[in-house]
C-alpha cells in the first residue's frame, strides 16, 4: 500500500524531471537500447533553510512512506546544508536534500525570499506533492536577477520552485561500462556535456563515491513580468564501492557534492 503510493510518487516526480531534462530522456533511451536497465540511485532536492519550506518541511512526506534521515552534509563555500534519506528497500532511491542558510546572505535577499514563502497559502506546505508542484509564489526578472547576484542555487529555487533537481543512474547496475569514465566517455561521443568543475570525476575508490553530471538543461520560465530562459536540472552518474565491512556506501561526499551542485550555473 505505502509502496505504492511511494512507487505513484516516484513516477510523478520522473514526469516532472524530464519536462524540464529533456537530455535525460535521451539518455535512458540510448542506455536501453544497449539493454541497460536503469537503477536510480538518488533524487535531489532544493530548498531554503526558513521553517515553513526546509529539509524538515521537504522530508515529511518521504518519512510517512517509510524513508528515514542518515547521513547529514554542510558546503561553508555555498552556505548550504544537506541531508540525505534511505529507504529499508535498498532497492529504491535514496534523497538528497539540501537547503540554503538564508542568514549567511543580505538582508534584502532574506526579505525577499520570507517574502515570496509568506505570499503562498500555508496549505502549499502541506502538500504531499510538495516536492514536485514547482514555483508557487510570484518572480519577476529584476528579482531573479539581484538573487542570482549573491547564490546561483537561491535564483534556481527562486525560479523554479520544488521539483527534482535530478536524478541519478547507479553506474553499479550497468552492464557495458564497468568504469564511470567508460560512461562519460560514451555520453560525450553521443554529443552530451559534462560537468567538468573539478575534473569529469569527482570522488574516487578511496571515499568509496565516484559521480559525474551533465550539464543542466534549459529551460522557459514565464515570470510575471518576462520570459526567461535559465538553467534547468541535470543528470547524475555514481558508481559506489564497497567499504572495509563488505558493505557498498551509501553515502554522500561533501567535497565532490560541492562541485555537483554547480551543473546548474549554466556557463562553464
Ligand atoms: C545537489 C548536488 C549534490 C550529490 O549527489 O552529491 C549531489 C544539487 O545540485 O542540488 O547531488
Ligand atoms: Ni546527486
Amino acid at each position: 500500500m505505502t509502496h505504492n503510493a511511494l512507487a505513484m510518487m516516484l513516477d510523478e516526480m520522473w514526469v516532472d524531471y524530464i519536462s524540464m531534462t529533456p537530455h535525460a530522456q535521451k539518455i535512458v533511451d540510448l542506455l536501453a537500447a544497449k539493454g541497460e536497465t536503469i537503477i536510480n540511485d538518488h533524487i535531489a532536492l532544493r530548498t531554503f533553510n526558513h521553517p515553513s519550506v526546509n529539509i524538515n518541511v521537504l522530508s515529511k512526506p518521504f518519512l510517512e512512506l517509510g524513508y528515514q534521515r542518515k547521513g547529514k552534509y554542510e558546503f561553508e563555500e555555498k552556505q548550504l546544508d544537506a541531508t540525505h534519506f534511505e529507504h529499508e528497500d535498498k532497492a529504491l532511491p535514496k534523497i538528497f536534500i539540501s537547503e540554503l542558510r538564508l542568514e549567511s546572505f543580505s538582508q534584502s535577499l532574506q526579505a525577499k525570499i520570507d517574502e515570496l514563502i509568506e505570499s503562498v497559502d500555508k496549505e502549499v506546505w502541506a502538500n504531499p506533492k510538495l516536492s514536485y508542484s514547482g514555483r508557487p509564489w510570484e518572480l519577476s526578472r529584476q528579482e531573479y536577477e539581484l538573487l542570482k547576484e549573491e547564490s546561483e542555487y537561491c535564483a534556481w529555487v527562486a525560479a523554479l520552485g520544488y521539483r527534482p533537481n535530478h536524478f541519478t543512474i547507479f553506474v553499479n547496475a550497468l552492464k557495458n561500462f564497468s568504469e564511470l569514465s567508460d560512461l562519460n566517455q560514451f555520453l560525450k561521443e553521443e554529443g552530451f556535456s559534462l560537468n567538468n568543475s573539478g575534473g569529469e570525476i569527482k570522488g574516487s575508490k578511496a571515499v568509496f563515491l565516484e559521480q559525474s553530471s551533465t550539464l543542466a538543461d534549459s529551460t522557459e520560465v514565464r515570470l510575471s513580468d518576462d520570459t526567461l530562459r535559465i538553467p534547468s536540472c541535470y543528470f547524475e552518474f555514481a558508481k559506489r564501492y564497497v567499504m572495509e565491512n563488505g558493505e557498498l556506501y551509501q553515502g554522500f561526499v561533501a567535497k565532490s557534492a560541492d562541485k555537483i551542485f554547480e551543473s546548474t550555473e549554466g556557463s562553464q
